[in-house]
């Protein structure tokens, strides 16, 4: 099972931008693909994403330069190594970059060929890509997390929260998780047709946000609910991820809502958003302050941590050393995974392992550019993740996910678990 060739080109995501995907080949031909995906909102703390920044083609968003370092200095390097040494092969080409973000060869570049060398192994085994990232010990289907409205960066700033999003807590498997958000999603449109307010999708497949207040959406949302015949808070739960800090101004200290008017100083901001915790059925909120507030983070856990999941996205950056910190510091009690955010397979499987390790819960996720790929979702079930966030119930690329863990389902049969909304 050694590694014959590897190379890459330029394909394109979920919002028509570049994008790198990776081939491994094996000595018996068996190969394997790692598609990439990108963000929009994307963390600070990030590994790096290399676009080659020529004004003249694709916006600057092309990655030829990435795809170049594939093919000329990882590929010589990995050739010939056992592709089953998936955390070897991943440590190499982290030497190889020498950087701490990734930088030098992108991690676009590294992630496409790590995700692509785990992909052909799982082939070269004959087996799904879940049953080999989990040496046959994945078996928890995930609990989505699914997105009715989308915002933020991801909506031109129709809304300054980003995402509203539904989880069906009273489920009692992962299919009827999918039947209820279908019953909210189809509801919900009918609902805004009839407002003369339904105006296509954002970029994650959510309704765009066609609403002059945040507390609009969030009455929305539980009207949707009811008007679907489900109990608010009993069978679906509200999840928001604020996205803090694209919000947060610095010179002024202020966080900045321009839908309400309101500016709010950190503490202010804590208050809304515990008020809105107790006014409406929020389950799940992500990001509620900026990235590099870990006192306000403390604040934040410490007041509203024992009641609702409270998830570092921007904050983590599914980096284990930021990871580590949090769990120290008690600033969260769960973290978004996010494969390109770190920049390989094995260091996204050792962050989910150190956040449950802390009895933290790890929500798998993908980013708001994507592709046609599955690979979270094997992901989330072979680590046992237990959470999966895709976006919304519409395009392609959102269903291919959900879609594929109904597959999963089949292929585990009995041995198949769902542990439904007990979020901690
Ligand atoms: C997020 C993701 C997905 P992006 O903030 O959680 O919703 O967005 O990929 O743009 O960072
Ligand atoms: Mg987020």
């Amino acid at each position: 099972m050694k590694i014959s060739s590897i190379d890459a080109f330029q394909i394109f995501d979920s919002r028509g931008f570049p994008t790198v995907e990776a081939r491994v080949e094996l000595d018996d031909g068996t190969e394997g693909r790692g598609l990439v995906p990108s963000g929009a909102s994307t963390g600070q703390f990030e590994a790096h994403e290399l676009r080659d920044g020529d004004p003249k083609r694709f916006l600057g968003k092309s990655v030829l330069t990435a795809i170049e370092h594939v093919e000329k200095e990882i590929a010589p390097l990995l050739k010939g190594l056992d592709v089953n040494d998936q955390q070897g092969i991943d440590q190499q080409m982290i030497e190889l970059d020498g950087t701490p973000n990734k930088s030098r060869l992108g991690a676009n570049a590294i992630l496409g060929v790590s995700m692509a060398v785990a992909n052909a192994a799982a082939a070269a085994h004959n087996q799904p890509l879940f049953e080999y990232l989990g040496q046959g010990k994945g078996t928890l289907l995930p609990l989505p997390e699914i997105q009715l409205i989308g915002g933020g960066a991801h909506a031109s700033w129709r809304t300054d929260i980003q995402d509203f999003l539904l989880i069906a807590i009273g489920a009692k498997t992962y299919s009827e998780t999918l039947e209820m958000t279908f019953n909210v999603f189809h509801t919900a449109a009918r609902l805004l047709k009839k407002r003369n307010t339904l105006a296509g999708v954002a970029d994650e497949g959510g309704y765009w946000p066609t609403f002059s207040r945040h507390a609009e959406i969030l009455d929305f949302m539980v009207e949707a609910i009811e008007a679907a015949g489900y109990q608010p808070g009993v069978d679906l739960g509200i999840s928001l991820d604020v996205a803090a800090s694209d919000l947060f101004n610095k010179e002024q200290g202020l966080y900045k809502l321009p839908l309400d008017e309101a500016s709010y100083t950190p503490d202010e901001f804590i208050d809304l958003q515990a008020s809105w915790c107790s006014k409406y059925p929020i389950v799940s909120i992500e990001d509620p302050l900026v990235d590099d507030d870990w006192a306000g983070w403390q604040k934040f856990n410490q007041r509203l941590g024992g009641k609702i999941q409270l998830i570092g996205d921007d904050l983590f950056t599914t980096n284990p050393d930021r990871i580590q910190k949090g769990i120290e510091e008690g600033v969260a009690n769960a973290v978004l995974i996010k494969l390109n955010q770190v920049g390989t397979v094995s260091e996204t499987i050792e962050a989910i392992r150190l956040t449950q390790s802390a009895g933290w819960n790890p929500v798998v996720s993908a980013r708001s550019g994507e592709t046609e790929d599955a690979f979270i979702s094997h992901l989330a079930v072979a680590t046992n993740a237990g959470q999966l966030k895709v976006g919304s119930f519409s395009r392609s690329e959102r269903m291919v996910k959900w879609n594929e863990v109904l597959r999963i389902q089949r292929i585990l049969g009995d041995r198949g678990e769902f542990k439904g909304g007990i979020l901690f």
